[in-house]
């Protein structure tokens, strides 16, 4: 593959190439001149100048929000930036539907949850309940996918157990808190949970969540990762695909523009 060109890029606020950013952060202090300055001695010691606190509110007691702008001096090759991403040839609701029939001849079963202690259901019932998210039909819609739709705080092994008694052909992974890296101790502890069960390999390991993005899924050992703005048709095109690599109705060197290999 022919190599990109370098192409410079840096941050931009009122005019190209000015470097301006704006930063956003809370400091355990109340709100005060000194707390204040302390925004700005912090944001030059992370290497900013220019630096003006644009505003600054109490978040709650002993506690200050700022937002700060600030000039970076760092600039960025854009071209030596590689990202794995799930790139698919996307289909709509009708011809997906009618591909599932023609090559994979029966329902695709998939199972979801937001698992570990996570309450959050709004992410994982977007991707699979039936009025779906953003104009997009869920999973649930489809009558070409069996979808179950656990709900939260659901145990890792739970999820695996009862994805496995139905054959899951996809078992779809929510994890939306994000605190002292709590999602990607739980995403571990799934995969592991998924190994023992000898799925790992086998049941396409799906990860979802504001924090995910497809890099991380493979780090951590699922098949794909979907970050916000994720429509229920983006997964389930990627699944579809999937599915019918794994069977053999689509060549496995098939690649979609951008696919990670
Ligand atoms: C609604 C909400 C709640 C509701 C949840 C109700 C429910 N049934 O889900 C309630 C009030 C219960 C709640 C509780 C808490 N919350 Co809350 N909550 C939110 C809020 C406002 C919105 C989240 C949301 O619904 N987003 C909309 C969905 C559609 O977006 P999404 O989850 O990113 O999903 C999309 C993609 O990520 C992707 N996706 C997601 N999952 C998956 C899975 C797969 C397989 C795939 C393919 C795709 C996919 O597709 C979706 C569609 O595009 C956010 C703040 C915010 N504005 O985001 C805080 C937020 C997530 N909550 C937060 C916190 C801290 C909590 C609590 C811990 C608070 C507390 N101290 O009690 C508790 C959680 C306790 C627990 N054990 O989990 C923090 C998390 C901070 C962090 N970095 O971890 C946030 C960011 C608020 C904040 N700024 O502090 N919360």
């Amino acid at each position: 593959m022919v190599k990109p060109s370098k192409q410079i890029i840096r941050p931009y606020g009122d005019r190209r190439d000015d470097g301006m950013v704006q930063l956003s952060f809370t400091l355990p202090v109340p709100l005060s001149e000194k707390a204040k300055e302390a925004a700005a001695q912090f944001t030059k010691k992370m290497g900013f100048t220019d630096v003006k606190v644009a505003a600054a509110e109490r978040a709650a007691d002993q506690y200050t929000f700022f937002v700060v702008y600030a000039r970076s001096n760092v600039t960025l090759d854009y071209a030596e930036i590689d990202v794995p991403e799930v790139v698919v040839r996307k289909m709509g609701f009708d011809d997906l539907n009618a591909l599932i029939k023609e090559k994979v001849r029966r329902r695709i079963v998939v199972f979801g949850a937001c698992t570990g202690t996570d309450t959050h259901t709004v992410g994982i019932d977007a991707i699979l309940n039936m009025k779906g998210y953003a104009g997009d039909y869920g999973l649930e819609r489809y009558p070409g996918f069996e979808a179950f739709n656990l709900g939260s705080q659901v145990p890792n092994e739970d999820l695996i157990k009862k994805a496995t008694a139905k054959h899951a052909d996809a078992i779809l992974v929510s994890q939306v808190v994000t605190q002292r890296d709590v999602h990607k101790d739980n995403s571990r502890q799934f995969i592991d949970a998924a190994k023992a069960a000898g799925i790992h390999g086998k049941t396409l390991l799906l990860l979802g969540g504001p924090r995910v993005d497809h890099k991380l899924a493979l780090e951590l050992g699922f098949d794909a990762g979907f970050g916000p703005g994720t429509k229920p048709s983006d997964v389930a095109n990627y699944i579809v695909h999937a599915v019918m690599k794994k069977e053999g109705t689509e060549s496995a060197d098939s690649h979609y523009q951008g696919e990670p290999s």
